[in-house]
């Protein structure tokens, strides 16, 4: 791979460069071998049963007349394309809500007392959500009403956190934490998820050989698995998240390759569940570790992140992201790696080669995630041992540290930002004590200093030049005067490129939104998380349309979505719960759709007319940042504003 043509960003090229100088290979280098799957490529290759694969091409000048293309069984292109992308819906949905199951069985094991490494840090949040739970936070005592024990709240709040994957008879309980008029849709539409699980399962029974062969349906039943995601699975790991390791508030920290040490043992964490990074942090700042990596030669610990387990930790401690996931070879072909440790999601396994090229230990920790390669080694972790698996790794780090070889190289670069917001600093920087707790935001929308609200979020993909694509959208908003929140590996970009700093606002912005940035010491692009958090920006979104003045529901507020580099199957949940939650989303690269032309102006089109959003796919940066602000604009018109 040419280096200047695989990124835009300077250490991801010098990397590449060594790389290539050390013949290792990387995902750029089969980036460049491997291309793609024309058929696959356009949604329209169906593997669901052993008379397959029947691939079904999409004629260059498209279809005249009638489309007489079918599978074996009959199957249209339609039919094959809904199916696949519902299945790519419950496997994103399925990842992130067994992320979040393991935060609720590790908070039903600390509401349960059976941990001392896990405690309840934010108690207030606890309470906040326990009423969706129908967990009651005061008691009667001789007619007063009283504050109920914390510990019965938890208790509570674990068990019906728990139950929301399996119960019958009711539907989810975020749910009520929408706008009335969206749950009203989602009632008439008969989308509303019953159980996380139930939901992912039925998109699987459903597109098994010979079931749903309606493509509508086959939405109706995807819609229904994405909000079991976003307003379900992916929100309860947020909060409990927030109740056992902390909310975040903004903090400073840094972001690039170039927050690796050459002097320091270098510790790198990649994957997604917090619950063994938090524990991996709390152990390299525990005095005994620090003591033992001076003993072995070292200046201290730097501990770093790649991925969404970086935004967590980035969030909540100030951990400095290494980089995003185009970059995790690229950590270890440093030579400065003394461990990277994965749990689950987004992990190449061509971390395990890259690996055997240097001293890193490579060290898996998940029962569900493991490598067949030999160097790998296998730690378990076990959230009732937390800190005793934490420290083993820690110190499996550190006597790796004399092994080191002599080539070592690690980039310059790095950024400065800040990190760290969520609903309640939304509300504490830009609220207000008028009309509601939203309030300077929503006047300054009204008053059109800011035109109107972003998420950009999502992937890299090797497909797309790295970063290009998300920091062009992004400098193009803002300078139209879009404010940007932004998550997962799309947030660690805009930070390693600069654009997390309140200094940025007078650089990149537009007149308006960089007085708003400079009068209330904000960044103008908010780093909300990582991909789970996207259930931030559904609540920050529905606080906004609380706040009055611009209309009653998510749909009618100047707002857009964005996944300028997307790659993962989750990247397609997420989508279709921002869809159906009344966001015009637009994803860069290309959509799994273009062969199956009626189902695609089924999302593009129809989705609206039902539930206020719809997709879009514009692979150019440009015209893709000025489709999200002709939607904001087209808002902006019909509010009258
Ligand atoms: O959940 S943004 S590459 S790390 S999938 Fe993966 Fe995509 Fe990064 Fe986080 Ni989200």
């Amino acid at each position: 791979a040419d280096p200047m043509e695989a990124s835009i960003e300077a250490s991801t090229q010098e990397m590449i460069r060594r790389a290539q100088r050390l013949q290792i290979e990387t995902v750029f280098d089969r980036a460049v071998t491997m291309k793609p799957c024309a058929i696959g490529l356009q949604g329209i290759c169906c593997k669901n049963c052993a008379m397959g694969p029947c691939r079904l091409p999409l004629p260059k000048d498209g279809i005249e007349g009638e489309d007489t293309r079918k599978g074996l069984c009959g199957a249209t292109a339609n039919t094959i394309a809904a199916r696949n992308f519902a299945r790519m819906i419950a496997a994103g949905a399925a990842a992130h809500s067994d992320h979040g199951r393991s935060v609720a069985e590790t908070f039903l094991a600390v509401a349960r007392k059976e941990t001392n490494d896990y405690t309840i840090k934010d108690p207030a949040k606890l309470i906040q959500i326990a009423p969706y739970f129908g967990v009651a936070t005061t008691v009667e005592v001789d007619g007063k009403t009283m504050d109920r024990d914390l510990d019965e709240i938890a208790l509570g709040v674990a068990e019906a956190a728990m139950a929301e994957w399996g119960k019958t008879g009711s539907t989810l309980a975020y749910l009520k934490r929408a706008p009335q008029p969206l749950q009203d849709k989602w009632k008439e539409q008969g989308v509303l998820p019953r159980n996380i699980d139930r939901e992912v399962v039925d998109i699987m029974h459903r597109t098994h050989m010979g079931v749903d062969q309606d493509f509508k349906n086959l939405m109706k039943q995807g819609t229904r698995c994405s909000l079991a995601d976003g307003w379900g699975g992916a929100m309860i790991g947020t909060d409990l998240q927030d109740v056992m390791f902390g909310s975040p508030s903004p903090l400073q920290s840094e972001a690039n390759l170039g927050i690796m040490k050459e002097d320091h043992v270098n510790i790198i964490v990649h994957g997604h569940e917090p619950l063994l990074s938090e524990m991996i942090v709390a152990a390299c700042q525990s005095q005994e570790m620090i003591d033992y990596a001076k003993e072995k030669g070292a200046k201290g610990i730097q501990l770093g992140g790649i991925c969404c387990t970086a935004n967590e930790i980035l969030q909540r401690h100030g951990v400095p992201p290494a980089g995003n996931y185009l970059q995790q070879e690229l950590a270890i072909i440093t030579g400065a790696c003394e461990a990277m440790v994965v749990d689950v999601q987004c992990v190449f396994q061509n971390l395990a080669n890259v690996a055997k090229c240097f001293h890193t230990k490579l060290i898996t920790t998940h029962p569900m995630a493991k490598m067949e390669q030999e160097n790998v080694v296998h730690i378990e972790f076990d959230e009732h041992y937390a800190m005793q698996d934490a420290k083993r790794i820690v110190k499996l780090a550190i006597d790796n540290f004399e092994n080191r070889g002599a080539d070592i190289m690690i980039p310059r670069h790095k950024m400065k930002q800040i990190a760290g917001f969520g609903v309640e600093s939304i509300r504490y920087h830009l609220g207000g004590s008028f009309r509601g707790d939203y309030y300077t935001l929503n006047d300054n929308i009204i008053n059109g200093r800011i035109r109107g609200i972003a998420g950009v979020v999502g992937c890299n993909n090797a497909r797309t030049k790295h970063n290009e694509e998300h920091i062009t959208i992004i400098k193009e908003l803002i300078k139209n005067d879009v404010i940007v929140l932004t998550t997962g590996c799309s947030a660690i970009t805009a930070g390693i490129h600069g654009l997390l700093t309140p200094e940025s606002a007078a650089v990149h912005c537009g007149p308006g939104l960089a007085e708003v940035c400079e009068t209330v010491g904000i960044p103008p692009v908010l780093h909300l998380g990582s991909c789970v958090d996207n259930s931030r920006i559904l609540l920050a979104a529905t606080e906004v349309v609380k706040a009055g003045g611009l209309g009653n529901d998510i749909c009618d507020l100047p707002a857009a979505g964005s996944a300028p580099e997307w790659m993962s199957e989750k990247a397609i949940a997420i989508g279709q719960y921002f869809v159906a939650s009344g966001v015009y989303t637009v994803f860069g690269y290309h959509m799994p759709v273009d062969g199956a032309p009626v189902f695609r102006d089924h999302l593009y089109k129809d989705m609206e007319k039902i539930y206020g959003g719809k997709w879009d796919c514009e692979p150019d940066p440009i015209k893709h940042a000025h489709k999200m602000i002709a939607h904001i604009d087209k808002k902006r018109k019909e509010l009258g504003i």
